[in-house]
């Protein structure tokens, strides 16, 4: 492993007014998203609405540092034949690749998932790795509700996330870790704060205890935020010192950046979120997005799979990015959303 080199991904990753594109969403993810917009989910779909993504000049250029591809993009060829990989290092970005294969019932713990992949992931990432990816993402999903999460659900997701990082810096790529606490259900910020922290520890114990070092690596957390079902919703200064204490607490200064998913927030509560945070610094990492809804809803509404509305949804991704680039310096302000409006 050439821990420099992966330190300076991972730096470029979380670079000052960048952040990560997640265009990683799985088959079944990407229909719901296009079933929301009436576009059918073919092949052809997926990637003219990828293409369109990736050729956001301004977007691309300016404040996304990477993006994460899902298996069939990374093989995927633009209309004119380029492949989409090169069309996103054109651009001046990383492109990065989900390596896990989703969820399965966790056994003897009811209600809760774990992450699967590890077999063979050694060859994967080789293969991904020739294909122009420096960077992956490996999802673990804990949920909160009456009685979990367990133990062993937390340790069980937290080792396999710990196995796939060491797996992916001997393959020269950088792991995105992503231990999601989802924001489903009632349950109040503290409870998302206290379940977040366990989490958080028991992800950085076992990547010690894997031998990850840490300044090869980026970490993809959920805020700490109110279920989406409780009817009394934390306010964004709230969200912002909580999260920024959990953090605090649980994540080493060696982790060279925090790149958060948006995990059902709006877009707007994503980047205040984000903004509010960044304010609070000086912070011993850097924090930033990986988001995938937050960035893509406005761009998907305005695409409506129409070649004609290309230029309308390549407006509408990157006044996102424009925003959460802001946000990533603590610089946006809410005034900006009306202007463009
Ligand atoms: C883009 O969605 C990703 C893939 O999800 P599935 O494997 O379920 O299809 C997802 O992992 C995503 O990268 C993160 O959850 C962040 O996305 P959000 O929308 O939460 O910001």
């Amino acid at each position: 492993m050439n821990l420099s080199e992966l330190n300076k991904i991972a730096n470029a990753m979380v670079a000052p007014g960048k952040g990560i594109l997640a265009a990683d969403e799985s088959s079944g993810t990407i229909k719901k998203r296009f079933d929301a917009i009436n576009v059918e989910s073919t092949e052809d779909n997926r990637r003219d609405y990828r293409e369109m993504m990736f050729r956001s000049t301004e977007a691309m250029k300016n404040h996304i540092s990477g993006v994460i591809l899902y298996d069939e993009t990374i093989w995927q060829k633009a209309k004119d034949g380029t492949p989409l990989v090169k069309v996103i290092e054109q651009a001046g970005s990383i492109p990065g690749i989900k390596v896990d294969e989703g969820t399965q019932p966790l056994p003897n713990c009811p209600g809760e998932l774990i992450t699967i992949g590890l077999d063979k992931l050694a060859g994967r990432l080789a293969k991904y790795y020739e294909a122009g990816a420096r960077f992956a993402k490996w999802r673990a999903v804990i949920d909160i509700g009456a009685g979990i999460p367990s133990h062993n659900a937390i340790h069980a997701n937290a080792h396999a996330l710990a196995r796939y990082a060491a797996l992916c810096q001997a393959a020269q790529i950088v792991p995105i870790v992503e231990p999601e606490v989802l924001m489903d259900g009632d349950h109040d910020i503290d409870r998302c704060f206290h379940v977040t922290e366990w989490v958080l520890k028991e992800t950085f114990q076992e990547l010690y205890y894997a031998g990850v070092p840490l300044e090869g690596i980026v970490l993809k957390p959920n805020m700490a935020i109110s279920g989406k079902k409780n009817g009394k919703r934390a306010s964004v200064q709230e969200v912002a010192e909580k999260t920024v204490r959990m953090l605090k607490n649980c994540v080493p200064g060696a982790v060279p950046g925090i790149a958060f998913l948006s995990g059902g927030q709006s877009d707007e509560e994503a980047t205040a979120h984000l903004d509010a945070m960044n304010k609070l610094g000086p912070l011993p990492w850097k924090l930033t997005f990986s988001y995938g809804r937050a960035l893509q809803a406005a761009p998907q509404k305005a695409w409506g799979g129409k070649a004609e509305n290309v230029g309308s949804a390549q407006r509408a991704f990157s006044h996102r990015a424009l925003m959460n680039s802001l946000a990533s310096k603590g610089e946006w302000k809410a005034d900006l959303e009306k202007k463009a409006a």
